[in-house]
């Protein structure tokens, strides 16, 4: 047993080599720190001879984006080791596989993805992903029904929702994403162009009474184990493949929390368009693209939800209650909707951002991308409640591009 500390780069290749049936007997291991995140430590080890590579993936007891003023609990690094393995089980072949989890040094070994990209960095090279919303549907569906009450013993999800209390990890989430936009906050991070728009998300009276609603739903509904943080950053992706990573915030919360991530990034990616498009016909091509993806997401996630409903049902009641189905979709739906405007609002004026908008050099077409993402963004969470279909967040993408 070794006390925690942050691993040097030859103490990570000394605990890959021992990692059984991976690397050959005397390998000449090389190791890399690849952490582009906001929180860890990523070290790629690798035998350039036999090819064989994979992942050490070490919590630091702080958010390495702010730095050591801010501490965050290394138990995250128990909590993503053991969502993976359940994801894992539910949905195969959509995490990376896990080799070891070290309590001890907060760190889990993992599959090396080198052979995928991000798929934000994928999304910002205009590369298109044909399998994607089959893939993350499936992701979706069957981590979020088989850990509800609906898919699963209901006392036993009692209990596996203890294993993922996660207040410290939620607590970010809480602050960055459903207060500190709507509030003079030092978290908050925004160029000084867009003052006016920071100004109007803290004193629109509708917009904070939907974050309220949103925001309680995250504080007090177990509904099932989420990601968490289901961003296109925490996303790898080949044209064939598709593997989520990073579910450092797993916890039992709303499932519309998770649709709405992976719906939010996409659509931020569309208000980048401005930038990572060559030009007016490819950007228009690239954008109904990005829609179609988010409208086949929540038609194939809504069709294969229904058929574990259908199917696989645990709960008696929920499977003979005349139009409870509809009724709980269509909330689901609309949570979804609501998220993912929260998600896009944060990105623009909250502490982390992303780079489909940051990473824009010419400062006039970033700060039009992010009136564009704040519009989509305050019209989804304006309207998630009187959402019907998927098609009130593509028309409001449409919308805020055209305005
Ligand atoms: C302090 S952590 C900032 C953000 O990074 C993570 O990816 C989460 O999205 C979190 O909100
Ligand atoms: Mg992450």
């Amino acid at each position: 047993m070794s006390e925690y500390h942050p691993l040097t780069e030859s103490e990570a290749i000394e605990l890959a080599r021992r990692i059984e049936g991976v690397f050959p007997q005397g390998a000449e291991l090389t190791c890399r720190e690849i952490g582009d995140g906001n929180l860890n430590l990523v070290f790629h080890i690798r035998d350039e001879q036999s090819g064989r590579s994979l992942i050490v993936k070490q919590a630091l007891p702080y958010a390495k984006v702010v730095g050591e003023s801010w501490p965050l609990t290394l138990d995250r690094s128990r909590i993503e080791s053991e969502a993976l393995i359940q994801e894992g089980r539910l949905a195969p072949g959509l995490v990376p596989k896990v080799y070891k989890y070290d309590p001890d040094l907060a760190l889990t070994v993992m599959e090396d993805l080198s052979d995928h990209i991000i798929m934000r960095s994928g999304l910002m090279q205009c590369r298109r992903y044909p399998l994607f919303a089959d893939h993350i549907s499936t992701f979706l569906a069957n981590t979020l029904f088989f850990t509800s009450d609906l898919g699963m013993n209901q006392q036993e999800k009692k209990v596996q929702a203890g294993r993922f209390i996660n207040p410290e990890l939620c607590k970010i989430t809480e602050d960055l994403i459903f207060d500190d936009p709507y509030t003079v906050s030092s978290n908050n991070n925004y160029d000084a162009a867009i003052e006016d728009e920071a100004e109007a998300l803290r004193t629109d009276e509708k917009l904070h009474f939907e974050v309220a609603l949103l925001r309680e739903k995250f504080l007090t509904q177990g509904q099932a184990l989420l990601h968490g943080d289901l961003h296109t950053g925490s996303i790898f992706v080949r044209e064939d493949s598709t593997k989520v990573i990073d579910p450092e915030f797993a916890y039992y919360g709303p499932m519309g929390f998770d649709i709405g991530a992976v719906i939010g990034n996409l659509l931020l990616n569309y208000a980048g368009q401005l930038h990572w498009s060559a030009d007016e016909a490819s950007r228009t091509s690239y954008r109904e693209y990005l829609l179609e993806t988010v409208k086949s997401i929540w038609t194939q996630f809504d069709r294969k939800f229904r058929a574990h409903w259908n199917e696989k049902n645990v709960d008696r009641l929920a499977a003979r209650a005349a139009g409870y189905q509809d009724d709980y979709m269509r909330r689901l739906l609309q949570d979804s909707i609501g998220y993912a405007g929260c998600k896009m609002v944060r990105r623009i004026v909250g502490l982390a951002h992303v780079a489909d908008i940051d990473r824009i050099p010419d400062a006039a077409v970033r700060e039009k991308a992010q009136r564009i993402a704040l519009r989509i963004g305050k019209a989804l969470i304006k309207g998630n409640r009187g959402a019907e279909s998927i098609d009130f967040a593509i028309d409001a993408a449409r919308e805020a591009a055209a305005a």
